[in-house]
């Protein structure tokens, strides 16, 4: 089955009961049992619920993956892939990723024994010389937030599997129709699905897909212990989504590699950073390991002004300054002082996170209206 046939359909099944074609919202919170244990496979729905096992499987379909399990956030997902570790443990992370996901690292995780060690992964030699006997994962994401640089995710893999090291791959960014970390030789593939994959910006959620027997029964087990599960309305907001993610992405790709090339004319602009660009660092790497750009990009204007960075921020009138991405409307973020400001300000600079960095999640309006509001705020 090709991509947009399995969004459609994989692990989706007409309702038994009724024939309805869209998964039903299990509004349930307990499933009747006909003698103590004897019951249709459902007991308590923290364990388990129906529309979100329709999800699950389908989201397992997308990335090529056996099992798929879902999360209140996606935070709720990179919590229970971290309690698969035990203190003393260290964990390998690129330097640019989600504030939060540094944020649960160090002022959670690290509060409780494991080790962590940030490092500039867009080049794979950066490993050799960090691995240790204690190294238990590494963990990225490609294209990277906010910066947009790429991993050779494939590159990872050869350096972690001799080791036995899970290397997990955070593919918010790219979406499954774009990148599929399993087929690369990732271990863990995880998502904030509150982003491309909900894709309406209506919804929280988070997930992980995997092939791995045990470690999928460990994940179940951590999330069924500690609850971080979402609700039945959620997971039938992100199956009704899902059916036109490739559609949507096609949109995405294409009005965000436009507004990437007018910025990167623009004479008030000093750096596009965006991966369909040639002069992208990543560009080549990208085209071998996705099947297209995305819809990310972030920028920074000439004289590096804080004040002209907020004028322009603050003048959009189509884009709307907030955090998150993903969803059709286009939206304009500021990551030193949103998404990013957990991050400590001398670590983000080193790792080349400006204050006055812009990013962009470009929706899927007509570009006309996105360029024109682009002129308009940019002058
Ligand atoms: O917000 P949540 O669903 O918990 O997902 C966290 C997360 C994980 N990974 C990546 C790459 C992310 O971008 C995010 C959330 N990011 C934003 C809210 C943002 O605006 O960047």
């Amino acid at each position: 089955m090709k991509f947009g046939t399995k969004a459609i359909h994989a692990g989706i099944e007409p309702d038994p009961t009724t024939g309805a074609i869209m998964t039903p919202i299990y509004q349930t919170s307990t499933y009747v049992q006909e003698s103590p244990g004897k019951h249709k496979g459902y007991e308590y729905a923290r364990t388990q619920n129906p529309t979100r096992t329709v999800l699950q499987n389908n989201l397992a379909a997308l990335e090529n993956g056996k099992h798929g399990i879902c999360y209140s956030s996606g935070l709720g997902a990179t919590d229970a892939i971290l309690k698969l570790f035990r203190p003393g443990d260290e964990i390998i992370a690129s330097n640019d990723l989600y504030g939060g996901t540094y944020r649960i690292m160090v002022r959670v995780f690290q509060e409780f024994g494991l080790k962590f060690k940030f490092v500039d992964l867009s080049n794979p030699a950066n490993l050799d010389g960090l691995i240790t006997p204690a190294t238990k994962m590494v963990w990225i994401e490609t294209p990277t937030n906010p910066l947009l640089r790429l991993v050779d995710i494939a590159a990872i893999a050869a350096i972690t599997k001799p080791h036995k090291i899970k290397l997990v791959v955070d593919n918010t960014f790219a979406s499954p129709y774009l990148q599929n970390p399993l087929d690369l030789g990732a271990d863990i593939v995880m998502h904030s699905v509150t982003k491309y994959l909900g894709g309406h910006s209506d919804t929280v959620m988070g997930a992980i897909v995997l092939n791995d027997d045990e470690t999928a029964q460990k994940l179940a087990f951590i999330q069924n212990a500690c609850g971080a599960v979402p609700g039945p309305q959620d997971c039938f907001l992100v199956l009704r989504g899902i059916k036109t993610l490739h559609i949507r992405m096609q949109r995405h790709c294409e009005n965000a590699m436009k507004v990437a090339q007018y910025l990167q004319q623009h004479p008030k602009v000093s750096q596009v950073y965006y991966p369909g660009l040639e002069s992208h660092i990543g560009h080549e790497l990208a085209k071998k390991q996705m099947r297209g750009f995305g819809g990310m990009l972030s920028f920074e204007l000439k004289g590096d002004s804080m004040p002209e960075a907020v004028r322009v921020m603050e003048s959009f009138e189509v884009f709307s300054l907030g955090e998150s991405l993903g969803g059709v409307e286009s939206l304009c973020t500021h990551p030193a002082s949103m998404t990013h400001a957990s991050i400590p300000k001398e670590e983000r600079i080193k790792n080349g996170l400006k204050d006055t960095l812009i990013r962009l999640s470009v929706g899927i309006e007509d570009i006309e209206d996105l360029i024109q509001d682009l002129e308009r705020a940019i002058g």
